[in-house]
């Protein structure tokens, strides 16, 4: 689908001058419903590595033709995960190019009778770039990992009724320098030196490139004629509640609608006959984020009844959605959520973690958002790339605030500035604004992480990426997170908040503390002098082992990182009243990174290990988190610090 059949100009209302420009294909979550079922292929698949020296033997032999137990041997592999730390072979934690999987199902008899049902597979994320075939037939191609991709699969399972239906997925992680994240690929071919072949990957980021099915498959129905995408926008007046919507049908006919706005109890509050408008009620209660209120994370749900009519039949299409209702603005000092100032004290993650991976893992993420609230942290960034759609679901229920980051990472060499990178980049913020644009948590954009924003072309490539971020999303801030000097930064003109991260007397200044309090303060006020925008410590932190100990604090000891967290903080506590509305510490949890001299089994700037266990520094910011919480929001009694959470 081209960028500009993608872009929808129109306006929706004039009591809310906002409105999302995308249109065509939609990306709702698959959601249960009365006319639409959902068919989980998590489990264990077949799987191949192609280990051919061209790494291209399965599309020469056609793998995916028959059962790839058929044409080699397989291993089981369980989807979702990243494939690399699942076996004990070395050549498959760091294998890079073609992977092989497939599993056979058996598809309900009436999805296939039934034509007037679709049938979609649905990909929630492979990484990084995939294939995928139903009964040997190709259905879809993805080009990018961290983001869901689909097809409709209706007329391939109706081809053999009444056999399983077989599904094979390709994927390839070797990252170009036009993929998002960039990298490339090395031959060495000095034979006194290396192997016959031998190559790298090399990156210019610091995690693990997990490969693999990384998100659950599913297998989805709609009816012929069905919801396609709905959009929301919210805003309100003293307590008038105003939901702006959108939603667009495909293979529509003669179309009816119903739309309800319930609230928690199940009673309507507003409804709506047409296909778009805004609703409007009394008594609105707002969205807000976790200890800022005491009644956090208040969700609406709209239902929405398609009703369609065509020479073959009728065709009812019910989805609902939850809705918060919440603005979010940005002064050049403040960053109002429901026109009041939001403090970030948050983290930054990884999706990472032992065995798995960046597998879709629901005890990990519980887990992780049960240490969130511990932390009394209200806020993460998605470092470095778009994260589980169920994740940011779990940030609307729970009142977490997200920045949301796509996958611009590592862009270091000039030759990713070029046209064919810009226009990869521009679709990859088409897909993940079309994934997350309806999720209240989600209150920035993110456009990339630490890119050569002092380069020549970063100019013009960041003007564009972030003036096309804007015009797909008008009611939400975009920035990118900058490590670059405030005088060389190309990109800084066009963001709405400056994102800085930061690592004094660690990269810069190894051991010596006391350079913290001048150099943030000059970072500080350099960047908000030139601008005049509201900045984020998007990232600041040490390397800590833990069980590491010295004092006084030497680095990679807990004491150190408590210093270095210490002293950054007593800075913020300064230029909090004045610019500074956030901090997110580097990082929530331990990950594993490449191989490398400044990495021990991965990147320990975590405040919890990676098994999730705190480092003293949890508790320095836990105690932190909650006295801003308990300064800045309103807490609910039963979770007022100190408390048995
Ligand atoms: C950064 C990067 C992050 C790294 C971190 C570090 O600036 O954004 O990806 O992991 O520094 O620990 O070096």
């Amino acid at each position: 689908m081209g960028r500009s059949s993608l872009l929808w100009f129109r306006c929706l209302s004039f009591l809310v001058p906002m409105s999302f420009c995308l249109a065509g294909t939609g990306m709702l979550f698959p959601r249960e419903s009365s006319s639409r079922e959902v068919k989980d292929l998590s489990g264990l698949w077949s799987f191949r590595a192609d280990k051919s020296p061209n790494r291209n033997q399965g599309f020469e032999q056609a793998w995916y033709k028959s059962r790839l137990a058929e044409t080699g041997p397989v291993i089981d592999m369980p989807v979702p995960a990243s494939y690399n730390d699942i076996t004990q072979d070395p050549t498959l934690r760091d294998f890079i190019g073609w992977v092989w999987y497939d599993r056979e199902v058996v598809v309900p008899t009436r999805w296939v009778t039934d034509e007037g049902t679709r049938v979609v597979l649905r990909v929630g994320s492979a990484h990084y770039y995939s294939v995928v075939w139903v009964n040997g037939v190709k259905v879809t191609e993805h080009n990018g990992g961290h983001l869901p991709f689909e097809a409709e699969i209706s007329s391939v399972v109706r081809g053999s009724p009444g056999s399983p239906c077989l599904i094979t997925i390709a994927v390839n992680n070797t990252l170009t320098l036009e993929t998002l994240p960039p990298g490339t690929i090395q031959f060495f071919n000095d034979p006194t030196k290396y192997p016959k072949g031998f190559f790298v990957q090399n990156i210019n980021f610091d995690f693990f490139n997990y490969a693999g099915i990384h998100r659950p498959v599913l297998l989805y129905t709609t009816p012929k004629t069905y919801i396609n995408d709905i959009t929301v926008v919210t805003d309100f007046l003293d307590s008038t509640g105003l939901v702006q919507y959108k939603i667009s049908v495909q293979n529509a006919a003669d179309v009816t609608f119903k739309v309800t706005l319930t609230d928690k109890d199940r009673h309507c509050v507003a409804s709506s006959s047409e296909p778009y408008g805004v609703l409007k009620f009394t008594d609105v209660q707002l969205w807000w984020p976790y200890l800022m209120h005491e009644n956090p994370a208040y969700l609406y749900t709209l239902e929405v009844h398609m009703m369609a009519v065509d020479q073959s039949g009728a065709y009812t299409d019910v989805y609902t959605l939850p809705v918060g209702i919440r603005t979010v603005r940005v002064t050049t000092t403040q960053f109002l959520i429901n026109n009041k100032p939001f403090y970030f004290h948050g983290v930054n993650k990884h999706e990472d973690s032992d065995i798995r991976g960046k597998g879709f893992d629901w005890p990990l993420i519980v887990k992780d958002f049960n240490l969130m609230k511990w932390l009394g942290a209200n806020s993460f960034r998605t470092s470095h790339y778009p994260y589980a759609e169920e994740i940011l679901q779990m940030c609307d229920r729970h009142g977490i605030v997200v920045i949301d980051e796509c996958p611009g990472v590592g862009i270091k060499d000039i030759r990713s500035f070029g046209n064919v990178s810009l226009s990869h980049h521009l679709d990859v913020m088409d897909e993940l604004v079309r994934r997350d644009k309806n999720h209240p948590s989600v209150v920035m954009w993110s456009v990339a992480n630490e890119p050569a924003s002092e380069m020549t072309p970063a100019e013009f490539y960041f003007k564009t990426l972030i003036t096309y971020t804007k015009e797909l999303d008008p009611t939400r801030p975009v920035t990118y997170i900058t490590d670059s000097n405030y005088a060389r930064d190309r990109g800084a003109p066009y963001v709405d908040v400056i994102c800085v991260n930061s690592y004094f007397s660690w990269y810069h200044d190894p051991g010596h503390l006391e350079v913290i309090p001048i150099q943030l303060n000059t970072q500080f006020e350099n960047w908000y002098g030139k601008y005049q925008k509201p900045i984020i410590q998007s990232e600041y932190g040490a390397d800590t082992v833990p069980g590491f100990h010295n004092d006084p604090p030497v680095m990679f000891t807990e004491e150190y990182q408590n210093a270095v967290l210490q002293s950054y903080h007593s800075v913020f506590d300064q230029k909090r009243k004045k610019y500074v509305i956030g901090e997110l510490i580097w990082n929530f949890a331990d990950f594993m990174t490449v191989q490398g001299v400044t990495r021990v089994l991965g990147n320990k700037k975590g405040v919890f290990t990676r098994q999730r266990q705190p480092k003293a520094a949890a508790f320095v910011l836990k105690e932190r988190y909650w006295r801003l919480a308990n300064e800045t929001g309103k807490i609910p009694p039963w979770t007022r610090y100190p408390c048995g959470l």
